[in-house]
């Protein structure tokens, strides 16, 4: 085992020890090994580009965000081989949560869900492939 040192800003620091309380880890050691368990799997699963996946995709947005909602909808259309369902909660007056449901190759997912994580008024994007 290697000991090693790294430095954490405040505010990440702060979020970091609400996620090892949430999660019950009792050592900080512990919740860094599977964070990076966690990550360097999702990784792995990207080697192989062409392999077959399932994605979900979750974001947030605003609907009153001029035409995202619409752009939105045709990003999906123009995709409907790889959007194969969309989940969608009206999360409050003005905020919309869809979780989508996207198959095919690890590359075109990938590619997919990081297109619309970065379209602007998308928040909190995540998206986590499952080898088919
Ligand atoms: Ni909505």
């Amino acid at each position: 085992m290697q000991r090693i040192t790294i430095s954490l800003e405040d505010d990440l620091t702060a979020a970091f020890e609400q996620f090892m309380s949430r999660h019950g880890y009792r050592n900080r050691s512990e919740a860094i090994r599977d964070l990076i368990r966690d990550r360097l799997e999702n990784e792995r699963r990207l080697i192989t580009p062409d392999g077959e996946v399932i994605g979900t995709l979750t974001y947030v947005y605003n609907h009153h965000e001029r035409e995202l909602a619409s752009r939105l909808t045709k990003a999906h259309h123009h995709h409907h081989d790889l959007s194969i369902s969309t989940l969608h909660v009206h999360l409050d007056q003005d905020n919309c949560l869809e979780t989508v449901v996207l198959s095919g190759t690890a590359r075109e997912v990938q590619s997919f869900a990081d297109a619309t994580i970065a379209r602007p008024g998308v928040r909190h994007g995540k998206v986590y492939l499952l080898p088919k």
